[in-house]
């Protein structure tokens, strides 16, 4: 079974991993608020590991459509303390950011295991910044930005293009010395896809783990897709529909499922494992 290079951590990929989504909310006001958001991040992710996580992934920019614009500075100054307090935690550490500046600082500060790019390193200086470094990546395909991606989204064969783009990220990566072994990709669930987009790219998520030539890490986790299949408006409602898909993906052969809801999800993974270990 393939290990997964990660920073200080090598993951044997034979059973999907959980990968725990740590809110950084944005506190701005005094030094009571950033110990604020500190604490409460440490205490979330103490949560995240009680329930099971295996990989913390931590973010400081929202890629939500329409979310406000966050400089640089700002991405850096939420998640770089929230990093160095965790490291302590002995737990594989994401971060989820496009900037190269944002991947520089952390990983001069040494606190990061894994980039987690929804931009799959297109941002200038991305590829060289981690190609000399040992942590993982994960490379997300997205159609647009942020702000327009799901005004039209339109595809041939989106089975076919999101893993013909996620093999040619891969292969330039391997260009820049990155190993295979360090890299995962990422379908994009709900980056520039239609309802019909997402559940085409989940019914055949073997053919684009195929095409990626790398595992796949997935995210539906509360997102409008399952909101549009269930009616239900309020993301946090959406965890019947959240752990269906994430066991969906793990039987469908993705590694890396990244959820809000551990503990719901760890125990449908452990369902899964379960009935494949059981034989008549
Ligand atoms: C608002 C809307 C806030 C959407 C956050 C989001 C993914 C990711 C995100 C994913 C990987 C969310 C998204 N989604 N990284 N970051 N894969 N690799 O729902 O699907 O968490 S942000």
């Amino acid at each position: 079974m393939t290990d997964f290079v990660c920073g200080r951590y090598t993951l044997a990929l034979d059973r999907p991993l959980l990968m725990g989504i740590l809110n950084v909310t944005p506190d701005s006001f005094s030094d009571g608020g950033r110990f604020n958001r500190l604490d409460s991040a440490l205490a979330h992710a103490e949560r995240l590991l009680e329930e099971g996580a295996d990989i913390l992934d931590i973010g400081g920019e929202s890629t939500r459509p329409g979310a406000p614009y966050v400089s640089p500075e700002e991405e850096e100054a939420r998640v770089l303390p929230v990093l160095e307090r965790l490291a302590a935690l002995n737990v594989p550490l994401s971060l989820d950011t496009r900037r190269t500046s944002v991947m520089r600082a952390a990983l001069q500060a040494g606190a990061v295991d894994l980039i987690n790019d929804v931009s799959a390193l297109e941002d200038e200086g991305a590829l060289e910044m981690v190609a000399g470094s040992r942590v993982g990546i994960c490379l997300m395909h997205k159609q647009g930005n942020p702000d327009n991606m799901q005004h039209n989204p339109q595809y041939r064969d989106v089975v076919e293009e999101v893993g013909a783009y996620l093999g040619r990220r891969v292969t330039l990566c391997l260009e820049h010395g990155i190993v295979r072994e360090r890299l995962l990709g990422d379908p994009g669930f709900g980056f520039g896809k239609t309802v019909a987009h997402n559940l085409l790219l989940l019914q055949h998520l073997a053919d684009v783990e195929q095409q990626a030539g790398v595992p796949l890490l997935v995210g539906m986790s509360r997102k409008s897709m399952l909101g549009a299949v269930t009616g239900e408006e309020v993301p946090a409602e959406r965890l019947g529909a959240s752990v269906a898909a994430a066991l969906e993906a793990a039987r469908r052969g993705a590694k890396v499922v990244r959820v809000h809801d551990v503990k719901a999800t760890r125990q449908a993974l452990q369902l899964l494992a379960a009935l494949e270990q059981n034989h008549r």
